[in-house]
């Protein structure tokens, strides 16, 4: 069985990492819909208020308070058995927990621990908190750093690559996404369309799409995913 597996992850499966989901903060963040914080608008308008948001979650992603889960894990195993032809991770996840364990990952929304100049268009790690008096690294300007991230009203990153490798897809997984952003939304309906994928959702709870997939497996990822990769890769003589 050659069958080629894609999965799209999202703030569900770092929820028992300790990152709170954005609809766990009922979508708020000092009063403001994330949606309102979350744009270019938003930071050109109020540049300090953007700012305060991302190096708050960056501070507590490298803080030893979270860590990878056993669905991070659960993944690269998947990996380590498939290998790179038959494996593709997309997350909609900012933070790092996929790349701790080692797995690939495409982050379409773009990645809390980068930072980009706006001037030169540089992109380079960040672990430290930017300001409005932040200077670039590279191009000397002041002011003009902005979070490595895609907000909404932008365009996420290797949509190309994505909906390339949802066109091939067997098996399309989704873990821990509300199916309420797109495009990341409509990537089951392009995995079954045009992949003429099974789709298997995991989710604590039902969402708005479930109804499109053939499966869908109720339970935190964390418990759910491990005996559920057993299975999968015990089935293949993989494991
Ligand atoms: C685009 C980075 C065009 C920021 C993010 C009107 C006006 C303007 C735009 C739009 C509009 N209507 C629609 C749009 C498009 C818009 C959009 O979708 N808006 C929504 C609000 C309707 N999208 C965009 O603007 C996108 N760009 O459309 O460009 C385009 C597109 C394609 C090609 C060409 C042009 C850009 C969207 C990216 C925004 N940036 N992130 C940041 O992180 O700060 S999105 C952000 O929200 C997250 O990254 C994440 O993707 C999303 C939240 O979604 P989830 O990951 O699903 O998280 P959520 O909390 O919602 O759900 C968690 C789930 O986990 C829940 O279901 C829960 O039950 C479950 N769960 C909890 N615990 C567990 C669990 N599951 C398993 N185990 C557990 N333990």
């Amino acid at each position: 069985m050659n069958e080629k597996v894609v999965i799209l992850t999202g703030a569900g499966i770092s929820a028992e990492s300790g990152l709170r989901t954005f609809r766990d903060q009922n979508g708020l963040w000092e009063d403001h819909s994330i949606e309102e914080v979350a744009t270019y608008d938003a930071f050109i308008k109020n540049p300090e208020l953007v700012h305060r948001f991302y190096n708050a979650r960056r501070a507590q992603l490298i803080s030893d308070e979270v860590s990878p889960n056993p669905a991070h894990a659960a993944i690269q195993r998947l990996f380590e058995a498939l290998g790179p032809d038959r494996f593709f991770l997309v997350t909609q996840n900012v933070d790092d927990l996929h790349d701790r364990v080692g797995t690939p990952c495409v982050h379409m929304h773009g990645e809390l621990l980068k930072g980009r100049c706006e001037a030169c268009n540089s992109v380079f790690d960040l672990h430290d908190p930017l300001s409005t008096e932040s200077v670039c690294f590279k191009c000397k300007e002041k002011g003009l750093l902005r979070p490595h991230i895609v907000w909404f009203g932008e365009i996420p990153f290797n949509m190309e690559l994505i909906y390339s490798q949802l066109s091939e897809s067997d098996l399309f997984i989704s873990i821990g996404t509300s199916g309420l952003v797109y495009p990341a939304a409509q990537f089951v309906r392009e995995a079954k369309n045009v992949g003429g994928a099974r789709c298997i959702e995991f989710n604590t709870e039902n969402t708005p799409i479930s109804i499109e997939f053939d499966e869908s497996i109720e339970g935190p990822a964390g418990e759910t995913l491990p005996g559920w990769v057993d299975h999968f890769l015990k089935q293949r003589g993989l494991l």
